[in-house]
């Protein structure tokens, strides 16, 4: 039993320390790849995640399987970019927003406001211009091959002061997503936008650091922002930022055409079964969260749309022809 647990225990290290899936396949060897989220364990993103993990190992014979690392153990969203580039994590689940650092192009996505509601976003997404925003990513130096997207409804500010405008919002400190872009358009909404990874963002807001921070509802629920203190959520929807399931480009390069061609259209599974997962996702939440005493607050938008006209303007110069398209998108 002892030395079973210690060599269980070795296992698990090798795993986690990134040995696993590093030696060059032969036809029979098993490759086991690391997949991460910051999101916890039953989260939509990290459950289609994991059942794409399934199929993958059913179609190869249990060749090739995932092991899963949810809630962040393997780092912020920043890091774990990181240690996919280099091939540390071969499956991450990230959000664009922090990808738009190195992958310039998908701050289109990015931008404030940029989609009318969630059927134009899923219709981009599903269409043409998702597939070639994921054709970018992976040609781009980046080192990801982008599979799919999952989607994360919109995000929406969560304070301990109710916000109904812009001007409700000076003053106050709220985090945003590592990128230059989400910090410009918080202070373009009327608050101090603060760049921290997701995993501080408990402790910032319960020792005072930061006054709010801004998410959608699964988040605000599973991260238990809620139980700080920040009872008031305002549904300002202004930014639908997309994600992506990306595998590393050095595990990439690896496998077999039939195999890629099978991660791409197991991803393409994984986009759809995580959009059901996701409209349940945010009922249950919207529900778990008045019930905690959140009040849900609708307010007019437009002044907040239009005080970040200027955060559009600038970062979507250089792609004007592609926010034409996507504007066209029904
Ligand atoms: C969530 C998103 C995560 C992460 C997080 C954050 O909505 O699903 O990937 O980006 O927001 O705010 O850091």
């Amino acid at each position: 039993m002892k030395t079973r647990r210690k060599f269980l225990a070795t296992g698990a290290l090798m795993a986690a320390l990134g040995f696993a899936g590093l030696a060059p396949m032969s036809a029979s060897a098993q490759m086991v790849m690391k997949a991460a989220d910051v999101h916890p364990a039953g989260y939509s993103t990290v459950v289609a995640v994991e059942n794409m993990g399934k199929k993958v190992e059913a179609a190869t014979n249990g060749r090739i399987k995932f092991q899963m690392f949810p809630g962040g153990v393997l780092g912020d969203e920043k890091t774990m970019i990181e240690q996919t580039q280099f091939g540390a994590i071969q499956i991450l689940r990230t959000s664009l927003g922090p990808v738009g650092n190195v992958v310039p192009e998908v701050n289109v996505f990015n931008m404030p406001f940029m989609f009318r509601d969630e059927a134009h976003l899923h219709a981009v997404l599903d269409g043409p211009i998702g597939q070639e925003m994921l054709d970018k990513i992976s040609a781009s130096p980046a080192k990801m091959v982008a599979l799919a997207f999952t989607v994360a409804g919109s995000r929406s500010l969560y304070t301990k002061k109710p916000v109904r405008t812009p001007d409700d919002l000076k003053g106050q400190k709220i985090r945003m997503m590592g990128n230059p872009l989400f910090i410009d358009t918080m202070n373009a909404m009327g608050g101090n936008g603060i760049s921290m990874g997701y995993g501080e963002v408990f402790t910032a807001l319960q020792t005072g650091v930061i006054d709010g921070a801004e998410n959608n509802e699964p988040s605000l629920f599973t991260s238990n922002h809620y139980t700080t203190g920040t009872k008031y959520y305002t549904q300002t929807k202004h930014l639908m930022i997309p994600e992506i399931i990306v595998m590393s480009k050095v595990t990439w390069d690896k496998l077999s055409a039939d195999d890629q061609a099978m991660f791409k259209k197991l991803g393409r599974e994984a986009q759809m079964e995580q959009r059901e997962l996701w409209n349940k996702s945010v009922e249950e939440s919207v529900a778990k969260l008045k019930a905690a005493g959140v009040e849900f607050i609708e307010v007019d938008n437009k002044p907040f749309y239009d005080a970040t006209a200027p955060v559009r303007a600038k970062y979507g110069e250089k792609y004007a022809d592609l926010i034409k398209r996507i504007e066209a998108v029904k």
